[in-house]
């Protein structure tokens, strides 16, 4: 399959925990649920995704540097590393791939410290509020994008 066509989408820490604790923020799916839709979501868009989390940073940052020549791009849900990682932010710079952010819930309506992301200074756009369909909101949205550099656009 062609680099431009596979999806790198990330997932940060303790989203392993989803549908087991904390449903009222974070909905009821599973992240196993959410694989699922995004690898239907992807396939019917001629897109395979690359669906990974992980609850180590320096893994994280490992996955998104081996995404560089491989991937078309790079959806990532950073989960609390949104808010702390330096190092995850100089990656996605590193790869020079285009980057959407994702959450589930929406940080800008929660905590103070929730309120900056250091990856949205490099994402293309950020995806929240929406639950697990916002990971298919996501995928359609690179799918645009990778389809219009294909333009040349
Ligand atoms: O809304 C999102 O997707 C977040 O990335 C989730 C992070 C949070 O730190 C961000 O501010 C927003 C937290 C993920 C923790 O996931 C859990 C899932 C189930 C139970 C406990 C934690």
């Amino acid at each position: 399959m062609a680099a431009s066509s596979k999806i790198m989408l990330l997932n940060g820490p303790n989203l392993n925990m989803l549908g087991v604790r904390e449903p009222a923020l974070y909905g009821t799916d599973t992240l196993d649920d959410i694989r699922a839709n995004c690898l239907a979501k992807g396939a019917a868009l001629g897109l395979q995704i690359d669906f990974r989390q992980s609850n180590s940073e320096g893994e994280l940052v490992g996955w998104i540097q081996s995404a560089r020549g491989d991937h078309g791009g790079i959806i990532i849900n950073p989960a609390a590393y949104t808010h702390t990682s330096i190092a995850i932010m100089d990656a996605l710079i590193a790869a020079e791939l285009p980057v959407i952010e994702l959450h589930l819930s929406n940080p800008l309506r929660r905590e103070a410290f929730r309120r900056h992301s250091y990856v949205s200074e490099v994402a293309r756009g950020v995806i929240c509020g929406f639950g697990g369909h916002g990971y298919e909101l996501a995928i359609d949205a690179m799918a645009r994008i990778i389809n219009d550099a294909g333009d040349g656009a």
